[in-house]
């Protein structure tokens, strides 16, 4: 078998989505997502510009040669550009392996290792009464672990909240990056937040009871010491995480966080490689691995990452935000049914739109999330409705402290 035609589809319905698609000369194709939320024509041209070529004529099933060759002829290793594209290549193959085998992606990478993906979704409220009704309705709809993200007094504008009330459908308001020619700004208070949270996870545990899995998400807003004192005052909460306390550049920061409490800590969602997660997973001062099949070059790279934090009981908690497109949802689903040391999927739901353009054997029943048997990654493209739906530029926002400083989000 041979490639013949590698094409990159840019498509907007909700949110931009970036999609490769690979032909083969048995006519087999392949799917893989390179989005890259707010930078999404960066990877596009990447891709259009210095990989394509680079694919037509080699054999579709040397997935891992392909990979080693586009992560080291480069000579520029890493970042998210990069290994978006490359994400978005070796899904793409995975597909294209699946369905010449007849064999959904999981069985490739040694068949389920459990029934279904337990998921978290997201409840959020500007206040208490808002966060409740969002819980329950999360609740309701199956989920059975939940991240809490509440507005803070203070704060006038954060990210993670949901501004419209859950019932006008616009559930996840927030997550799209704001369409337009400059980001959205918002603003941030590290001491008005770090006093204001445990308030808020007392008031969920005295409502909802001491056995709902809870998730909080930090965006990376604190310095070590802030977020060691965050994960202290919430151990009498008993989170299932903590997620992204401080900047991870610096990986040595865990040790100090880590020092102080037994909250368990996610980290991951930015990473681009294993090298990111190594001193976090050697020194396990992590436990669960954030990264999305999309940012981290795809299926073959997240499945190592996995296996080499399966020695120090280290679980997945691969990233599944909307930004991440129905095909990078399938890919990471396949390694979660997989790998032994899963530990939970991140599950935001794609707007209708956007399902119209990505079809999809992914089922979500009773808070359970499975990709489902077809060959391959089990996502087809609607090409035409893809064309209906043009790129429109969108950032993410971002935010200063009450000085003007810009923070870390
Ligand atoms: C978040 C995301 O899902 C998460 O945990 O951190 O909303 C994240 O901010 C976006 O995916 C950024 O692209
Ligand atoms: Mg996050």
């Amino acid at each position: 078998m041979k490639i013949t035609a590698a094409d990159v589809i840019v498509t907007s319905p909700s949110r931009n989505f970036v999609t490769l698609k690979i032909t083969t000369d048995e006519g087999l194709t392949g799917l893989g997502d390179a989005t890259l939320n707010g930078r999404e024509l960066a990877v596009a041209s990447y891709l259009t510009e210095h990989v394509t070529q680079l694919l037509i004529g080699r054999d579709p099933h040397r997935i891992e040669d392909t990979w080693q060759f586009l992560y080291r002829s480069a000579y520029w290793r890493r970042g998210p550009v990069t290994m978006a594209a490359i994400a978005a290549v070796d899904m793409a193959l995975w597909d294209i392996k699946g369905k010449a085998a007849g064999m959904p992606v999981y069985q490739l990478l040694g068949g389920a290792s459990r029934t279904a993906l337990r998921t978290y979704g997201h409840a959020s409220g500007r206040d208490i009464p808002e966060l409740f009704d969002s819980i329950r309705q999360h609740l309701e709809e199956g989920y059975k672990s939940i991240r809490v993200q509440s507005s803070v007094p203070g704060i006038k504008a954060l990210y993670g909240v949901a501004a419209q009330a859950q019932a006008t459908g616009e559930r996840y308001d927030f997550e799209p990056a704001g369409r337009g020619a400059q980001p959205t700004e918002e603003d941030w208070d590290t001491r008005a937040y770090l006093r204001h949270v445990p308030t808020v996870f007392e008031a969920v545990r005295n409502e909802f009871g001491p056995e709902l899995p809870l998730l909080h998400d930090g965006h990376h807003r604190m310095t070590p010491i802030q977020a060691a004192k965050l994960g202290k005052s919430l151990e009498p909460y008993d989170l299932f995480w903590l997620e992204d306390v401080t900047p991870a550049e610096n990986q040595e920061a865990f040790r100090l966080i880590r020092q102080h409490t037994t909250t368990p800590l996610a980290v991951g969602e930015v990473f681009n490689t294993v090298f990111d997660f190594q001193t976090l997973i050697r020194e396990q001062l992590i436990d669960y691995v954030r990264a999305a099949s999309t940012h981290f070059g795809g299926i073959s790279p997240l499945k190592k990452v996995m296996d080499y934090a399966a020695q120090y009981q280290i679980r997945s908690g691969f990233h599944g935000p909307t930004d991440v497109s129905p095909v990078g949802l399938a890919a990471q689903s396949h390694v979660g049914l997989a790998i032994h040391n899963f530990g939970i999927q991140e599950y935001m739901e794609h707007s209708k739109k956007t399902n119209t353009v990505f079809e999809q054997s992914m089922t979500f029943v009773d808070g359970y999330l499975h990709p489902g048997d077809s060959p391959g990654l089990g996502v087809e493209l609607n090409e035409e409705a893809a064309a209906s739906f043009p790129y429109q530029q969108a950032y993410l926002p971002y935010n200063r402290l009450t000085d003007g400083t810009v923070h870390d989000w």
